[in-house]
């Protein structure tokens, strides 16, 4: 008997979000597929707990033959488009590199449907990063993108090859602009798993300070779960469009720090430095979303509050220091 489940191939799949959607897609019944590149360690922490419940599919955004292969051989009806050097800071280090990743690589996907079968409906991830010095507030789908580092200008450019793609071939393509976004999956060089893991260590006596760059800056910060949601949902809509994804409520990086060290009674100004080693060439201040599209359109909503998110990545990182310092 023919398979009819749907099927999901998606880039990006070892990440923070790689692991969440592909759990939701599970959970929707789909066949998942997940590209992974070659590498001479596994980084498959965050998805080894369901690894056997997907297929995995060798390829790299950089290698075009690679990714035309990957989706010919999975004949995907979505293709999910996450992968990307994420990481703001590393862009000024490696302008090349997060261009050819971020940006390229996004056509190179595009391209590979077009070529392997237009029919395939594509998801681009891209981020408030390109709004960058935000030319009003809040910043919504027709805002004007101003982006402020390699990386902002790199999904700038993914933004509208995706845009280009769905005008000059009637592709089904969308992009969501997603504002950040964290859970106990997040990467540990990002501020509020750096916080939260730093947190762990200090009330664990296991490390003294953190050092922290721009306290003021200003973030919407909401959770990865609920913001993979939004991504399936853009994809199962009539029409393909472009959706901004946010908390639409915004606070500095100070505040989320007295949050994350109040909730194991500790204050910040005991253990914060301020290290300038950690500030950006060009900064991003302040970052707020208007998701009213997304509310009206999709029917979607955030559920985890910004307090809620930081305690809850407090605990997780409790609990996984305890258990390091055990072994
Ligand atoms: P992440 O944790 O940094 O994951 C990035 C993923 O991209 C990893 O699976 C990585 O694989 C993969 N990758 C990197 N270079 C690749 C290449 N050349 N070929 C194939 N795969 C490659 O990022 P995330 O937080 O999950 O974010 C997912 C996407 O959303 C990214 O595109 C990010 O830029 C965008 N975004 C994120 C946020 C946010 O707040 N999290 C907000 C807006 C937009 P390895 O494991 O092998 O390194
Ligand atoms: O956590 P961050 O590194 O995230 P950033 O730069 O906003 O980028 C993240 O969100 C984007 C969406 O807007 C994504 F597209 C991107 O892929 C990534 O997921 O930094 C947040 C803020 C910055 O203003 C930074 O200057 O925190 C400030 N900050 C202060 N001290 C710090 C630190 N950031 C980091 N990473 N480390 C610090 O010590």
């Amino acid at each position: 008997m023919a398979n009819d489940k749907p099927r999901a191939l998606i880039t990006g799949l070892t990440g923070q979000d790689g692991s969440y959607l592909a759990e939701l897609l599970l959970e929707q019944g789909y066949d998942v597929y997940g590209v992974v590149r070659r590498s001479s360690t596994e980084t498959y922490d965050r998805i080894n707990h369901f690894k056997e419940k997907i297929s995995f599919v060798q390829a790299d955004l950089t290698d075009q033959v690679s990714m035309i292969d990957a989706i010919d051989e999975v004949r995907p009806s979505e293709v999910y488009n996450l992968a990307a050097q994420s990481f703001v800071p590393t862009s000024w280090k490696q302008p090349i590199l997060t261009g050819d990743v971020t940006a390229l690589g996004a056509t190179r996907v595009l391209e590979s449907i077009r070529v392997v079968d237009k029919k395939i409906k594509f998801y681009q991830a891209s981020s408030s990063e390109m709004f960058g010095k935000v030319q009003e507030v809040p910043q919504t789908e027709t805002t004007s993108f101003y982006p402020r580092s390699p990386y902002g200008v790199a999904k700038a450019y993914a933004h509208w090859i995706t845009v280009n793609y769905r005008e000059s071939y009637d592709m089904f393509a969308c992009s969501g602009i997603l504002f950040n976004h964290e859970s106990p999956r997040r990467g540990l060089e990002f501020v509020t798993r750096k916080v939260t893991d730093g947190v762990a260590r200090i009330k664990l006596g296991v490390a003294k300070e953190l050092r922290l760059g721009n306290l003021d800056a200003q973030r919407d910060w909401g959770y990865a779960l609920d913001y993979v949601r939004a991504m399936w949902l853009m994809l199962q809509q009539d029409t393909a469009d472009d959706y901004v994804i946010s908390s639409s409520e915004m606070h500095t990086v100070r505040e989320m720090c007295e949050i994350a060290f109040a909730r194991v009674d500790l204050d910040m100004n005991d253990h914060v430095v301020v290290d300038e080693r950690f500030y950006r060439p060009a900064e991003v201040q302040e970052l707020l979303g208007d998701c009213s599209k997304a509310k009206k359109n999709l029917g979607w909503e955030p559920k985890v509050s910004f307090k809620a998110l930081i305690e809850m990545m407090v605990d997780a990182d409790m609990d996984r220091v305890k258990a390091e310092i055990r072994t």
